[in-house]
């Protein structure tokens, strides 16, 4: 048996198909932990979403930012919808109610049952340990699994207001805080307040307060492995007790699945699916 963690998808379902044949992916036997924006983007988001939604139990994704955009976007209103978005297929698909449903029960990290390891979409802040991170995770997960999950989505969660954590931080603004972290987050300072502005490689900003969320040396998560996503401009890094896994695939850069048991990185090199964009993206879009 074998677990491996797969970097961001964004709709590319024939490399995850060819990069599965090359590990020699056993479905009775192996499970497949996706870091999240697992559509959009690229050309094949409907057949990711279907594909990872069948593992069941053999399955374990968190949500990225695409994710939420999407299930912003399937509410129909306009302004969740981007030029850039390849989510028309899921839109007009018969199972497009059914796929939504599943996915917005998705946590925002995963813990391994046994070993100190975690999962998320872009990063856990340096004030949360891993068990202050789960419980805040498990806050919007609540949210998310109730009936006011739309009104949170398409009324409370977008925008880049919230960007400091107090622990008396309250109602959509508390939820808005702990999703910007786990599913966008890619600079902060030390007391977890973000940068939104920041996304190149961390080396251009050694002495600046805001710094890449896995850098500050109090960080308090330290003691688990986080595996996460989000930042293809990283590429594959394994240090500072995280491993990076979004090595690109959408911009012609890798696949790449980590093997939890054999610490193998595991890629394949793609095709470029979409080119980097020069524009600003959608004003709604995370
Ligand atoms: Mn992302």
């Amino acid at each position: 048996m074998a677990t491996y963690i797969i970097g961001d998808l964004q709709g590319c379902f024939d490399p995850l198909q060819q990069l599965l044949e090359k590990i020699n992916y056993q479905p009775k036997q192996d499970e497949l932990w996706f870091v999240g924006d697992i559509v959009n983007r690229g050309p094949q988001s409907l057949e990711c979403l279907r594909f990872v939604k069948s593992l069941g139990e053999r399955g374990q994704m968190v949500l990225g930012n695409h994710d939420f955009h999407l299930l912003a976007a399937s509410s129909g209103l306009e302004k969740y919808r981007s030029k850039s978005d390849t989510l028309e297929d899921i839109f007009n698909a018969p199972d497009h109610d059914e796929l939504i449903d599943w996915l917005r029960q998705q946590p925002l990290m995963v813990r391994h049952p046994t070993q100190p390891i975690a999962m998320v979409h872009a990063g856990i802040p340096p004030q949360w340990t891993v068990d202050q991170a789960a419980i805040h995770a498990n806050e919007v997960q609540q949210i998310m699994r109730s009936d006011d999950w739309r009104e949170f989505i398409t009324q409370h969660l977008f925008g880049s207001k919230t960007k400091v954590w107090h622990d008396a931080l309250t109602g959509w603004e508390r939820l808005r805080y702990i999703v910007n972290a786990f599913a966008r987050m890619r600079y902060c300072n030390a007391q977890g307040e973000l940068d939104f502005d920041l996304k190149g490689a961390p080396d251009k900003h050694t002495h600046a307060e805001h710094q890449a969320w896995f850098l500050h040396t109090n960080r308090r998560n330290k003691d688990h492995e986080i595996f996460f996503g989000h930042w293809s401009t990283l590429g594959a890094m394994d240090a500072y007790q995280v491993h990076a896994t979004d090595t690109g695939c959408l911009w012609g850069g890798q696949l790449t699945a980590f093997c939890l048991e054999t610490r193998v990185r595991h890629t394949l090199n793609c095709e470029q699916m979409s080119k980097p964009k020069k524009s600003k993206v959608a004003k709604k879009s995370l």
